[in-house]
């Protein structure tokens, strides 16, 4: 698309999600190709992508492999209910996802999204427990700072205040809230895990005494907290959680929407932390982002409580008209198949130690008061503007993409999360733009 095509394009129906739709349309920024490391905006400039679209181009865009798995299925069947029928994408990409899944979590159930994912994450915990006779568990503890997407299970196990605060009166109820492990003060400028901070795990201890064991479902956590700014475990936590959790019979969820596949450089955070949940959600590269998927990993305890624990006839009422679509799923397969034969999640690991130097080059940097980093994931903590939080954060954002990179803003934290493709020189060049930025930021 030209100048001239964008200056004509109508932004009026479009109400657009997460987003200042009247600042937006009034200077609005458009994509219109991708291929590899870069966009391609709507006058013609490249923008290297700091973030993988959304933390879900892990492969990079547009890869030919992925394109071809596309296409093909769609002109060969477009859909296929899977409801009581199925087709064979879904059942080769759920087995190529659980080759990659930690543990015995073995069984797929797919979704559209990160956000459906975690509701049915939510749902088989409830099952499982009223499978095996303990119906009376149905409490959900999750943390604050924390992202679940945006359904009613999600935004009800959400940590994010302005996430919930137009729909507050109708969450899910008895949901309770760790404290999330965020400390600059102790643990600033960490680079990978924080020593500070693995006695906040035992806070499950004094919410489970609260409420008592009995009434709790599952804890549901993001291994490393992405878009409230990331937060990464400090040592210990994580194995911690699931000493607790096994103690009291609960379930252990771990969201990884973005840790999965191969951000820290193994399949799963639950293999980079040797720790293994009962429930993982995914849902974003687990295609490359090439059509709408998530899923959910059970482990064989869960799945064969719910399967073989109900009398004949459908075991879970739950599921989505597109769960397993013909074309998503056919873009898993390309994904995970381009994933192994490039060896992307070894490429992801070996990056990781210089994308860790290139953003910590960016200590003592204006405005700067805090940077942490795991694996291809990274946050840069700017000191908020008095009285205009986030401000700063949203015009440093728009001052990289003009310069031609793409950062993604949480407030006043910038995050970074390229494609494992990337170019050493690549990854320098991200961090140089958002230091040259910052110098022209007020
Ligand atoms: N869980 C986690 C941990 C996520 O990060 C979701 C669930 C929901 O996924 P869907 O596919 O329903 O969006 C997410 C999504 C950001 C950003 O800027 C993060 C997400 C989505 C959009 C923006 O950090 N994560």
């Amino acid at each position: 698309m030209n100048d001239r095509a964008a200056n004509m394009l109508d932004l009026s129906a479009f109400w657009m999600p997460f987003t200042a739709n009247r600042q937006y349309k009034s200077a609005p920024r458009l994509l219109s190709k991708a291929k590899g490391m870069y966009y391609t905006s709507h006058d013609g400039r490249r923008i290297l992508d700091g973030t993988a679209g959304l933390w879900c181009v892990n492969a990079g865009h547009c890869r030919d492999e992925i394109v071809a798995a596309v296409q093909e299925q769609a002109a060969e069947m477009d859909f296929a209910p899977t409801f009581q029928m199925g087709h064979p994408k879904a059942f080769e990409a759920a087995t190529k996802i659980a080759k990659h899944t930690p543990g015995d979590l073995k069984h797929i159930f797919f979704t559209n999204s990160g956000s459906e994912a975690v509701d049915t994450a939510l749902k088989i915990a409830l099952a499982y427990h009223r499978a095996r006779g303990e119906g009376h568990r149905t409490r959900f503890i999750s943390r604050e700072r924390g992202y679940h997407g945006v359904n009613f299970g999600g935004t009800s196990v959400g940590g994010i205040p302005a996430n919930r605060k137009a729909y507050s009166g109708a969450m899910v109820p008895a949901v309770d809230f760790l404290p999330h492990t965020l400390n600059i003060k102790e643990a600033g400028f960490s680079k990978g895990q924080p020593k500070w901070g693995a006695h906040l795990a035992d806070e499950l201890e004094r919410l489970v005494a609260l409420h008592d064991a009995s009434t709790i479902a599952a804890v549901i956590v993001e291994p490393v907290a992405g878009s409230t700014g990331v937060l990464v475990p400090p040592q210990g936590y994580l194995e911690r959680l699931r000493e607790i959790c096994d103690k009291h019979g609960i379930l252990l969820i771990f969201d990884e929407v973005i840790t999965g596949w191969g951000r820290l450089g193994t399949p799963f955070a639950a293999q980079y932390f040797k720790v293994t949940p009962d429930l993982l959600t995914m849902a974003k590269g687990t295609n490359n982002a090439a059509a709408p998927l998530g899923a959910v990993a059970a482990s064989t305890r869960i799945h064969d409580a719910i399967v073989n624990g109900t009398p004949a006839g459908i075991e879970l009422f739950h599921g989505y008209t597109y769960s397993g679509h013909p074309i998503a799923t056919a873009a898993a397969c390309a994904t995970i198949d381009l994933y192994e034969r490039e060896q992307l999640f070894a490429r992801s690991a070996k990056l990781a130690p210089v994308f860790e130097e290139a953003i910590h080059s960016l200590r003592g940097a204006r405005h700067v008061i805090d940077i942490r980093n795991l694996g291809l994931i990274g946050g840069v903590e700017l000191a908020p503007r008095d009285g205009a939080p986030g401000a700063r954060g949203y015009e440093t954002f728009v001052r990289c993409f003009q310069k031609g990179v793409l950062v993604r803003p949480a407030g006043d934290i910038l995050e970074f999360s390229p494609p494992f493709i990337a170019e050493e020189e690549q990854i320098a060049e991200i961090f140089r733009t958002v230091g040259e930025a910052l110098n022209e930021v007020d």
